[in-house]
């Protein structure tokens, strides 16, 4: 009997925690991809990277925002199946420092802005950067402004409305089309929910794309 081989889609088969950087000289830059995740403080990045790779502790999650204050590299491993020929990945999700934490100082905000600005663009295996937004709240000035630096230094840019679950459908669908107005970027906005895992399928594709090309 012929051997049927399973066609796998892309998956996340592999993340553990590699490393954090607080400065230039640890950025990880071995040549490994990354794709890396922005956002005001909890607005769910750390949640949305333990959902992507389907593990509760992998990413530190906290009520209180605030609590991812280092670069933080995961290390992950992929693969599909193409043609009958399984592909594998290798390359780094990152999970940066959240902006907006109404508790810092304005010396803080500036030495966040300048280390991310600075890791953004001395990352060259950086292929994708997600700004992840609220969906409850489009268009909040400071993401307004993260949007306008990031879309001039980001080599791609993703926008992701994270906590959808807390919205009726139809009020997630008309603040994912404000998302899409407000800040158009390389590709169309995603709602996405940590909790249920709606948006996930989408997310994953375009990762696909970002570290299979
Ligand atoms: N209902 C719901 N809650 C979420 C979702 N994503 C995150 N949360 C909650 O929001 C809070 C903050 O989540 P984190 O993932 O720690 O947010 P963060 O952006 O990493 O925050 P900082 O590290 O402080 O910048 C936690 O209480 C999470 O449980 C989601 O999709 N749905
Ligand atoms: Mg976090």
């Amino acid at each position: 009997m012929a051997e049927i081989k399973e066609i796998e889609k892309f998956h996340i088969f592999s993340s553990v925690y590699f490393s954090s950087a607080v400065n230039r000289k640890q950025y990880v830059n071995d040549g490994r991809k990354e794709i890396a995740f922005i956002g005001r403080s909890n607005v769910g990045k750390s949640s949305l990277i333990n959902n992507l790779c389907g593990q509760r502790k992998l990413a530190y999650v906290s009520r209180e925002p605030g609590k991812t204050r280092t670069i933080n590299y995961y290390a992950i491993q992929s693969r599909r199946t193409v043609d009958e020929q399984e592909q594998r990945q290798e390359w780094y999700l990152v999970d940066l420092p959240g902006y907006g934490f109404a508790k810092t100082s304005q010396e803080n905000k500036d030495t966040w802005s300048t280390f991310i600005d600075d890791y953004i663009k001395s990352s060259p295996s950086l292929v994708m950067v997600g700004l992840l937004i609220d969906l409850r709240h489009p268009g909040l000035p400071i993401d307004m402004k993260a949007y306008e630096w990031l879309r001039e230094i980001a080599p791609s840019l993703v926008v992701i409305g994270t906590k959808e679950d807390k919205l009726k459908r139809n009020e997630a669908r008309e603040n994912l089309k404000k998302l899409n107005k407000l800040f158009p970027a390389d590709y169309p906005a995603i709602s996405y929910s940590s909790l249920n895992g709606d948006g996930r399928d989408s997310l994953y594709r375009l990762i696909e794309q970002k570290v299979c090309e």
